[in-house]
């Protein structure tokens, strides 16, 4: 497998200007013909090389002439034929079999539908093409099919005709009247139940929207189509965006190895993505399903109508489009509980893999497998990217910097360094050192110190950065780092941007009697790690005084950590029981209720491993245990009193009822570490009227170990085993139970009727959610939970590269652990990679591991 470099880049020597395709659909033997208008860019070019990966090759025109195989030169992964003429035409015919492409990339089947997942280089798998995102050709495309098995044939753009043909077969043609690059063009085939609406663009344009899920849940799809329209007004009103097609599509799929995909004009969904309603969905799950609609939509500006020159240059579309996200969710609901998770999933994950084997700056600048670059730091430290430079120009000049950056690059294929320039030419300022954070991989440690002079009352904070050297590189430098702080006095609280921008600094202000408290990284303002020491005093006062809301959750974030690092050092260290007070305070605060929730929430385990490895795993996870139980028996009055306010509540679906149901659950959630509070987690299965409290009961009772699970968990299977995404669910909680019988247990759901490793969602419901969920059995000492998924891994290797990819990260991480358990881990890694077809997906990964 041959590694791909960003400095080898060079632009294609041929345009396509025009595809037509036609797909006449089979399960095994589906004909794919494309005819395709190609310019020479320059006299010289004579070869033109096509990607193309497990195809079976039909036939070969040159300008209406066949071509004989010795023509052209035909590989595993290329087909290159001679190109004499400065415009030509092509005509290449294809046959592949969708049902036996269970990597869920090119054409696929989805239960009974067709589908197809093209980005990142998934068209090569339907026809050859040059499958690069800087070659943008107009596509129209005609879809052949049977008529009853598939009455929607749909595909990007315009439907401009259809018709019937004959044996049953029918056929409709679209076109799409942008030009694109192949990872966006899609096409769809199926039977499914279609819910429509309208959309009125703010020029006055009328939109039809359409969602395609499995007949029977048509009802589900309402939110989704309500967090389309808001996403669609969100774009007007705060970037001046509009859509620019007649109709917008969203197909719900079962078997997909993402969340959703952004092909022009005809959207593919996870239906995890796209299905809610109260018995089925939790809370979360319709916050995520807003988002990720919200996400892919975005993406039509940011993504398709100014999308990447090269795989390298990811992040210009994902980073700023989860930016866009998350700016849309905060509007939409707690701007500061959104901040929160934001962070929890950069510090529980993004950092740990930015200081594993596979880190890579948000441009990475080698690649084997494009596939394994879909990652946190590429999306979520990618966004993080672009909240600084939000943070550095303002709403205003940032509004602007878009404003030219589509002025600019509409229609074109760019780079992550276009876009910079266009912000910085907008906003006027240099931007040339934060260009840095686009090259240089790993998580920044601010260390803190403060001074104060009692005698000129001038209060000094020093801050340096630290980049450590990094599996990918070893040699960094300093970083443009925008860092908010607030300084709490008697006087009030100030706030203040600081740019950091060399390896030390320091900052003077005056006008305090006595010495300020400082709340630092307001907002987290930059994805970095800190190191500053404050005493429970300051920290307390934080909570209470700052004005910022995440300062005062990060603040109490801390107290917990300083607090597990007490136990971690020694077990029978005696928590304060000033703990309580402080948080009892909190406990009563007028925040709203989903915020107090989040305050509440300790950090979780992965979060924990960032800070203290590398750490023995169930000595960390007894101290988090001792934690809670202490915070439980402190005040479990507190947490009494309010369950039973929330309890008894009928389920209603707005902002204040879902933060009470947050506060009720995390009440739930410290009760039932006391053995006498236990019943309630069943009183609650049984009273349910809603899937976010059935799960935080069943969830409580599965991390508790409680009698009662069994029970709960039948009638649960008993109730949902025709409807896919709750399963997934009932196996997430299974691979989450807290019992010594749960190797036995994983074996037998490996053999349940309703498991199967091609599903992507149900392969992670049991084996992600072991790994991630259950680490005090993932990490048994005796190595049993390793061999689980080292096991997984090598079944999986042979059926979706992508998800054994995506799965054995948890492994790949074993240096965060004891020498006990890395040697344990190491064995397994070693296991797979003694597979004789490992696949591209986990070789890049184990050399970088095990190297
Ligand atoms: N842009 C999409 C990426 C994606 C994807 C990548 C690889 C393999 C399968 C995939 N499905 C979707 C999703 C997004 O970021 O919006
Ligand atoms: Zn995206």
């Amino acid at each position: 497998f041959t590694a791909r470099y960003l400095k080898d880049y060079r632009p294609s020597e041929f345009t396509i200007n025009t595809i037509d395709l036609t797909f006449e659909l089979d399960d095994h033997k589906t004909i794919v013909t494309s005819e395709m208008s190609v310019t020479k860019k320059s006299t010289t070019a004579n070869k033109l090389t096509l990607d193309g990966e497990q195809l079976k090759l039909i036939a070969v025109f040159y300008n209406n002439q066949a071509l004989a195989p010795s023509d052209y030169q035909l590989n595993d992964d290329s087909l290159t034929l001679s190109i004499i003429d400065c415009e030509s035409t092509i005509k290449i015919i294809t046959e592949i079999d969708p049902v036996n492409n269970t990597s869920l990339e090119g054409l696929f089947k989805s239960g009974g539908a067709f589908c197809t997942q093209c980005e990142a280089e998934g068209f090569r798998r339907i026809t050859y093409y040059l499958d690069r995102p800087d070659v943008m050709a107009r596509f129209t495309t005609k879809v052949i099919a049977d008529k009853t098995l598939y009455p929607f044939l749909l595909s990007n753009g315009n439907k401009v005709s259809s018709g019937t043909l004959d044996g049953n077969f029918h056929y409709v043609t679209w076109e799409d009247p942008f030009p694109k690059p192949s990872y966006l063009f899609a096409v769809v085939a199926g039977d499914f139940d279609l819910l429509t609406d309208s959309y009125v663009t703010s020029s006055g344009r009328d939109v039809r929207l359409e969602i395609f899920v499995d007949k029977g849940n048509k009802d589900k799809a309402h939110h989704a189509m309500a967090s389309l329209k808001h996403s669609m007004r969100w774009d007007e009103d705060t970037f001046g965006l509009e859509y620019d097609l007649d109709i917008y599509m969203i197909v719900a799929v079962d078997f997909f190895n993402m969340g959703a995909m952004e092909n022009k004009g005809l959207n593919v969904f996870n239906s995890k993505f796209v299905l809610a309603d109260k018995e089925t969905a939790t809370d979360t799950d319709y916050f995520n399903i807003e988002a990720v609609i919200a996400h892919e939509y975005f993406h039509n500006w940011t993504g398709n109508r100014v999308t990447c020159r090269d795989w390298f240059q990811l992040s210009l579309k994902e980073g700023l489009t989860v930016f866009r996200d998350q700016q849309f969710s905060a509007d939409m609901h707690s701007a500061a509980v959104t901040r929160i998770q934001n962070v929890r999933v950069l510090r529980s994950q993004q950092f740990a893999e930015d200081a594993g084997p596979m880190s890579h700056p948000i441009r990475p600048e080698k690649v084997i497998e494009m596939n394994n670059f879909y990652t946190l730091t590429v999306y979520e430290k990618g966004a993080e990217v672009i909240r600084m430079l939000h943070t550095l120009v303002g709403q205003e000049q940032f509004k602007q910097g878009i404003d030219l950056y589509f002025k600019r690059f509409d229609g074109q294929a760019v780079t992550c360094e276009d876009f910079i320039n266009a912000m910085a030419d907008a906003a006027s300022i240099d931007l040339t050192l934060f260009k840095r954070w686009y090259s240089q991989s790993g998580t920044p440690l601010l260390t803190v110190e403060e001074n104060f002079d009692e005698q000129s009352k001038e209060y000094t904070l020093l801050v340096k950065q630290t980049n450590h050297p990094t599996k990918d590189q070893q040699v960094k430098a300093a970083l443009h780092i925008p860092i908010a702080i607030e300084l709490i006095s008697e006087c009030g609280t100030k706030a203040k941007l600081l740019e950091l921008k060399s390896n030390s600094e320091q900052w003077h202000f005056n006008d305090f009697k006595t010495k300020p408290i400082v709340g630092f990284l307001a907002g987290f303002s930059a994805p970095v790690k800190v190191n500053f020491t404050q005493s429970n005093n300051d920290l307390a006062t934080i909570m209470t005084k700052a004005d910022d809301e995440f300062l005062r959750w990060d603040a109490g974030q801390k107290l917990y950590v300083d607090t597990i690092a007490k136990l971690i050092a020694d077990e029978n260290y005696q928590i304060p029981l000033q703990l309580i007070d402080i948080l009892a305070v909190q406990l009563k605060s007028d925040s709203d209720l989903a915020l107090i929730a989040e305050q509440f929430t300790l950090p979780n385990f992965h979060e924990l491993v960032e800070q203290f490895k590398p750490v023995n795993p169930i000595v960390l996870l007894n101290a988090i245990e001792q934690l809670k139980t202490f915070i439980a028996q402190g005040l479990q009055d507190e947490f009494l009193a309010i369950y039973k306010k929330h309890a008894d509540k009928i389920y209603q679906n707005h902002a204040d009822a879902i933060g009470e149901r947050a506060i009720k659950n995390m009440a739930l959630s410290y009760l039932m570490t006391l053995s006498s509070y236990h019943d309630i987690a069943e009183q609650q299965y049984a009273n349910s009227d809603n899937m976010t409290d059935s799960l935080a009961s069943l969830n409580s009772a599965a991390t508790n170990g409680i009698a009662a699970f069994d029970t709960m968990m039948a009638s649960f299977e008993k109730r949902w085993s025709r409807t896919a995404l709750v399963m997934d669910k009932w196996f997430s909680l299974q691979a989450a139970y807290k019992g010594n019988d749960v190797f036995e247990r994983l074996t037998k759901l490996s053999q349940h009727p309703l498991f199967s490793l091609k599903n992507p969602n149900r392969a992670r419901s049991l084996i992600g959610a072991f790994t991630h969920s259950n680490p005090r059995f993932f990490h048994c000492s005796t190595g049993k939970g390793y061999q689980f998924l080292a096991d997984q891994i090598c079944k999986l290797n042979d059926i979706n590269p992508q998800i054994a990819s995506r799965l054995i990260t948890s492994l790949i991480q074993f240096k965060d652990f004891d020498k006990n358990r890395q040697e344990l881990m190491k064995q397994q890694l070693v296991r797979i990679s003694t597979l004789s077809s490992l696949s591209k997906d986990l070789k890049e990964k184990l050399d970088a591991a095990l190297s």
